[in-house]
């Protein structure tokens, strides 16, 4: 199940914030998604190399911009995303955070289980009448006599 985080919390993103804390807080799986939610114009969202992210400094380095004021950002690589915003002085002011994306864990298990069921054989057809044969016989026989009629006759 993919999560979707509002960046920043009740805080969305601002210049008040702490965003390495807050990306500390999460594990972020492939197909999460980020929302950063503020006022269009005060701020933006850069997804940036990390040179940009630690330097500031945009003029390269920017893989994208969102400015809508409500932007969703589909984490669907796995990889280290590096957000900064773009505004003068707010990314060197701590609105900047980056965060690895994992693969979603759920996903590795259910794609284990798959590979597993595949290697699983039937359950030969001999083995289970004789089972069924042996719960009759139980049933019908206190088990030490149960069990020598059984081998006797099975
Ligand atoms: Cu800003």
């Amino acid at each position: 199940m993919a999560s979707v985080y509002a960046v920043g919390d009740e805080d969305q993103w601002s210049s008040q914030t702490n965003y390495a804390t807050w990306a500390d807080k999460h594990n972020f799986s492939l197909g999460d998604v980020l929302v950063f939610k503020y006022v269009k114009g005060q701020h933006n969202v850069y997804e940036v190399r990390e040179n940009t992210f630690r330097s500031c400094e945009t003029s390269s380095g920017v893989l994208a911009k969102y400015e809508s004021g409500e932007d969703q950002v589909v984490l669907n690589k796995v990889k280290k995303y590096w957000f900064i915003c773009n505004i003068v002085g707010h990314c060197l002011g701590g609105m900047r955070f980056g965060i690895e994306v994992k693969e979603d864990s759920n996903n590795v298990i259910s794609s284990m289980d798959g590979g597993l069921n595949q290697n699983i054989q039937p359950t030969p057809l001999e083995n289970s009448c004789i089972s069924q044969r042996w719960s009759v016989v139980e049933k019908f026989f206190p088990f030490g006599i149960g069990l020598l009629l059984f081998n006797l006759y099975f």
